[in-house]
């Protein structure tokens, strides 16, 4: 089955599980703001039922939330055009990821490399949400029945899990109700990795704040996290080939790329024979330029909570619009009576 009998939809989501980063700006929210047009009807979560996967400081939490709004209108995401609101006001996202707990396998869970990374040593003490998560975000994406999910390299597992629960649900219950979602994985900076580890994405919540580029850094930050970001001693090759075996130099031009609008290749021709004395004032340069007037503009939204509030119960209307029909049809195909 393809999707073309669906309306073309995108749906995403960003956690609010700490500040932003420029992972998740390069892979999701720049190419969210793309993706608005005429092609597909919107749709952008801030997905707090996920955050709490992982215990979140309720205070916190509310503030992240927040500052993904902020930080989504302050990139550029149109709340007229877009839908933008918190995944738990809409509460049907929760009850079609029970269903879909009921569809998927444990099996499938088992294989999910997030999980296990982030469970680490530890499986039997996380929480059962975290194991659950990837059937919460297949019912986040099918509840609206997106046909396209952007996101970053990371979740390519996660949209592929919610194609298998939506082709085996289609199966068990022969219908051909739920989209097979294509994940949009596009760009140079798919997968942004850890300014000090190479091997490692760059993440929220990792341990050290040199780690990572937070949308909110100032000016002085970004330059000393660029300027201590971990390279090798080599200046950079004429060609991409030359950066094989060279992740922290590969990173470091994949984020130039994706900040410019430059492929990589190209950002390796401007640069060719250039050491890190040269490339890194550079990139530091074109972050201040692209992040400095999106964090203040987050900073003006940020200051009025009541606001921001305002805009995401009124795209939670919009999106629960959508979703209850889909959900009532689905209660309908499973047997669940509904009388009232
Ligand atoms: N390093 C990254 N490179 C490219 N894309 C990234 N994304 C996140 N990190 C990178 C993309 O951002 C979207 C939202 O992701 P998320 O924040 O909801 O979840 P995550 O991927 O688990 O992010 P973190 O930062 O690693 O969160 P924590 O540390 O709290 O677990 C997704 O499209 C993701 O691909």
């Amino acid at each position: 089955m393809t999707a073309a009998k669906f309306t073309p939809r995108v749906f995403s989501g960003i956690k609010p599980s700490g500040g932003l980063t420029l992972g998740n700006y390069l892979g999701a929210i720049k190419r969210w703001v793309d993706m608005q047009g005429d092609a597909f009807e919107t749709i952008y979560c801030a997905v707090d039922l996920h955050a709490i996967t992982v215990w979140q400081d309720p205070a916190e939490l509310r503030n992240s939330t927040r500052e993904i709004a902020a930080a989504l209108i302050a990139s550029g995401i149109d709340t007229e055009r877009s839908i933008l609101f918190n995944q738990s006001q809409v509460p049907a996202h929760a009850e079609l990821s029970w269903i879909f707990n009921c569809v998927a396998r444990v099996g499938w869970m088992n294989r999910m490399t997030q999980f296990k990374d982030k469970a680490g040593k530890n499986t039997e003490k996380v929480s059962l949400g975290l194991y659950a998560y990837p059937a919460l975000m297949a019912a986040d994406i099918l509840l609206y029945h997106a046909t396209h999910v952007p996101v970053g390299e990371d979740q390519k597992q996660h949209v592929e899990l919610t194609r298998d629960i939506a082709a085996k649900f289609n199966n068990d219950f022969k219908t051909e109700f739920f989209p097979l979602t294509t994940p949009v994985i596009e760009g140079p900076a798919t997968r942004v990795m850890n300014l000090r580890d190479g091997s490692k994405k760059m993440s929220k919540s990792g341990q050290s704040d040199m780690e990572r580029i937070n949308m909110t850094d100032d000016a002085d930050t970004i330059a000393k996290k660029f300027r201590k970001a971990r390279t090798d001693p080599e200046p950079l090759p004429e060609t991409l080939d030359g950066l094989k075996g060279r992740p922290e130099a590969r990173n470091l031009v994949d984020i130039y790329a994706g900040l410019s609008g430059k492929t990589s290749e190209q950002v390796i021709t401007e640069f060719a024979g250039a050491g890190w004395g040269r490339f890194k004032p550079a990139l530091a340069d074109l972050a201040v330029d692209k992040l400095a007037p999106i964090s203040t503009e987050m900073s003006r939204l940020m200051a009025d909570p009541a606001e921001i509030d305002r805009i995401m119960g009124r795209g939670a209307e919009r999106a629960e619009e959508i979703a209850q029909p889909i959900l009532k049809k689905t209660y309908d195909i499973v047997g669940l009576l509904r009388s009232r």
